[in-house]
């Protein structure tokens, strides 16, 4: 794996496979699986393997892997089906519910989403 790396933190575990996970998409940058307490039908969460704590530290040192993990969500919601839309969110500090500092989009699909979100 190339990028950052914290012995400690899961989503590092899920992306080496140390830890499972149930793993929707991959590419060399990439990890998308089904997260494990779903808030839609399609809860995906897709996640860059280098560690970065949150979306703006990725996509301020590693710019390239930021473009592949938007990429890496537009081809899981085609994946699974989503062309009637879908949201993508970065919760961003823990007052935004961030609990899992490895920077992870969540991508929900297959209901109609509240606006504005809670
Ligand atoms: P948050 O934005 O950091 O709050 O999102 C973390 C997500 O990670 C949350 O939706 C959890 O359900 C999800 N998750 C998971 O899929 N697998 C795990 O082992 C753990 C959390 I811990």
């Amino acid at each position: 794996m190339t990028g950052e790396r914290d012995a400690d933190c899961l989503f590092c575990k899920i992306a080496t496979g140390e830890i499972p996970g149930d793993v929707v998409h991959e590419t060399e940058s990439t990890l998308a699986f089904r997260d494990i307490e779903p808030q839609a039908p399609t809860h995906i969460l897709v996640i860059p393997r280098s560690h970065q704590p949150n979306v703006a530290t990725l996509a301020a040192k590693e710019p390239e892997t930021a473009l592949a993990l938007l990429d890496a969500v537009a081809a899981v919601a085609e994946q699974e089906g989503l062309e009637a839309g879908y949201r993508v969110v970065f919760n961003t500090g823990a007052q935004a519910h961030q609990s899992v500092f490895h920077v992870h989009a969540h991508l929900l699909g297959g209901r109609t989403m509240g606006w504005p979100p809670g």
